[in-house]
């Protein structure tokens, strides 16, 4: 009996075998999903709910995982998707618990996360209403806070819709491209009494919709330019993280003989070691990347996250020569009030398909190795090169005065973090900006998790707790370097963690600052004239000096640090290492300096000019 299992069995159960309340026949429909948690801050809107799910269903498929924010609940469900690609049931409060909820959604919105969030609200029959909280937790249009930012949402008005709801909810979210829906239950319908309780939809007569594959035309022109490419390149982005898939794609690069660039915005897809993928992920394309994207001469795109800004950032803001391949179905989503849909990508040919269905279907049309060896990658430019000098350059130039205290460089930090981890079968749920490239190796899948989609800083706990609870018992070690403002916007998640002893491990690379926004304060100030010494100002967060381990501890969870050079921090890491074999949910304080290297800053803080905007830089 693992230990969700004992919280269920230590609760009192009464389990009864007939619905007898509306939310009875709600809690069926989850277990009838084979949904097997519901992460919940409680609020009386969903009382009715929460008691079925105790006492009618036992506490068990689904089982409550209590969060002390909304944020956090929605944050961990992201995590524990981004690991086993199925959804969490997330139980939200009406209106300020959903409000609470609001970053973490769109976080899920823009990572085409599944995940099936319930709602309360009411009751929405006026005279049922308690006074003065009901009517403060009330909305007309309780979704309307979300809609922008969710796939499908739904306000059923029976009990019997109801369960049509959550499972139409279910097979949207998860259904391609995938992503978060919002059923929000009248707090009435839950309380209510079912005399004859309506019957639970026969699940299989509403399977999943079967995915299409792409046009077989498409795939025999894609294949053929693939076949006279002479420097084909994969570009891999959103794509699915199972072994027989990751498989297929090196096979595919193989066979075509195609480079191949990844990206940390989406977890691992494709073995960083491998000589087709010369150089490492990051967040930005790197020179020695955007060199290869110059050279190509076909490129296809696998769902590739932001291709037209990538495309322009290689090719200094012109499109490229090769020709270009796109193959996504994330069109399907796009709406007009959020803009995550990036910039319209030049695409020669457009397959409005699954990227891995694509790739499966040119395995069956390019049977045979098209090159024997990987094309040697190009070097960056001369001009690209002066570039790094210059920057080099300007870091001595730039450098302010330095603080007093010893800390250690993220260079540093990350080579002692991914030694000492290596041989402990890491996942890596989050890395921060400054992580080098060299100590990105993800030679699997789930070796890296992912980002947070929506570059909503405070989920790095919460999508960390999601990601350790899906990955307990695998044998893997979560790990986790987050920035310490992510941390402190996050860190009560950790709670959860302990909580349900779920292990894992975090490494804060903290460096006493919203350091971010330092660089982008350093640039208003050069821009204008003034003194950039004054960047940290509204930024720094040193004093008093935040002690992040005994934050930690103060939950329950082992604190370490804070550490101030490798020693210390190689010390820290072996103790945390065995501590989270044990089951402990372990955070160690990394003092580090507020630098990120030149190349990232750079990709940070400039737009890309184009033609017409030669000047801005
Ligand atoms: C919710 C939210 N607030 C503010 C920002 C703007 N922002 C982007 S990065 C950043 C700094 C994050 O600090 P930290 O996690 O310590 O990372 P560092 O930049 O110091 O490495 C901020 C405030 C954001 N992205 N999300
Ligand atoms: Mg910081």
């Amino acid at each position: 009996m693992n230990d969700m299992t004992k919280a269920a069995a230590n609760a009192n159960a009464a389990v009864e075998s007939t619905p007898r309340f509306g939310s009875d026949c709600m809690a069926e429909m989850l277990r009838a999903l084979d949904i097997p948690y519901i992460a919940l801050t409680p609020g009386a809107s969903f009382r009715g709910l929460h008691d079925s799910l105790v006492n009618y269903l036992g506490n068990a498929r689904p089982e409550l995982l209590l969060c002390v924010h909304e944020e956090h609940a929605v944050a961990l469900a992201h995590g524990y998707a981004r690991v086993t690609g199925r959804p969490l049931a997330v139980a939200l409060h009406a209106n300020v618990g959903l409000m609470h909820a609001t970053m973490a959604i769109f976080n899920a919105w823009c990572d085409r996360i599944p995940m099936l969030m319930l709602g309360g609200v009411g009751p929405m029959d006026a005279v049922a209403r308690r006074p003065w909280v009901d009517w403060i937790h009330t909305s007309s249009d309780m979704a309307a806070l979300v809609r922008d930012y969710t796939k499908w949402d739904d306000q059923p008005a029976s009990v019997a819709a109801s369960l049509e709801s959550i499972l139409r909810g279910y097979r949207i979210a998860t259904t391609a491209p995938q992503g978060p829906v919002y059923v929000c239950l009248d707090a009435g319908l839950q309380e209510e009494a079912v005399a004859s309780p309506p019957p639970l939809p026969p699940l299989e007569r509403y399977p999943a919709p079967r995915a299409v594959d792409p046009p077989s035309q498409a795939v025999a022109e894609i294949a053929a330019a693939l076949a006279r490419a002479q420097r084909p390149l994969f570009l891999i982005g959103r794509v699915a993280n199972d072994r027989d898939s990751f498989a297929r794609r090196v096979e595919l690069a193989e066979r075509i003989g195609a480079r191949v660039i990844t990206d940390l915005k989406t977890a691992a897809s494709f073995p960083t070691p491998h000589p087709l993928h010369p150089f490492p992920a990051g967040i930005y394309i790197s020179a020695e990347a955007g060199a290869m994207v110059r050279d190509a001469d076909v490129i296809l795109s696998l769902d590739w996250v932001d291709l037209a800004g990538s495309l322009r950032q290689a090719c200094h803001g012109q499109l490229p020569s090769a020709n270009v391949i796109q193959c996504s179905l994330d069109s399907y989503l796009h709406r007009g009030w959020s803009k995550d849909y990036q910039s319209l990508p030049p695409a020669e040919i457009f397959v409005l398909a699954d990227p891995d269905r694509l790739v499966h279907a040119l395995l069956a049309s390019v049977p045979v190795p098209l090159r024997a060896n990987a094309l040697p990658a190009p070097a960056s430019t001369a001009a690209e090169a002066d570039d790094q000098a210059d920057d080099q350059a300007d870091d001595q130039a730039d450098a302010l005065p330095s603080r007093d205290d010893a800390r250690i460089s993220i260079a540093a930090m990350a080579r002692v973090t991914s030694s000492t981890l290596a041989t402990h079968k890491p996942s890596y749920v989050r890395l921060p900006l400054g992580w080098p490239g060299e100590c990105c190796r993800f030679a699997e899948p789930l070796d890296f998790i992912g980002f947070d989609g929506g570059g909503g800083i405070g989920s790095g706990p919460g999508m960390t707790v999601g990601a350790a609870l899906a990955l307990r018992g695998s044998g893997r070690l979560p790990v986790a370097v987050l920035g310490d403002g992510d941390y402190l916007m996050g860190l009560t998640a950790l709670w959860t963690a302990v909580h349900y002893r779920i292990p894992l491990l975090i490494v804060v690379s903290n460096n006493q600052s919203f350091f971010n926004d330092e660089l982008h304060q350093e640039r208003m100030a050069r821009m204008r004239g003034r003194p950039i010494e004054n960047r940290w100002v509204g930024l720094r967060m040193d004093d008093p000096p935040l002690d992040l381990a005994q934050l930690a501890r103060g939950q329950g969870a082992t604190g370490y640090g804070p550490v101030h050079d490798t020693a210390a921090l190689q010390t820290a890491l072996d103790s945390a290492i065995r501590d989270v074999d044990a089951g402990a949910t372990c955070v160690i304080d990394v003092r580090v300096a507020p630098e990120y290297a030149r190349a990232v800053s750079s990709a940070l803080l400039r737009h890309i000019p184009n033609e017409n905007d030669k000047g801005a830089q």
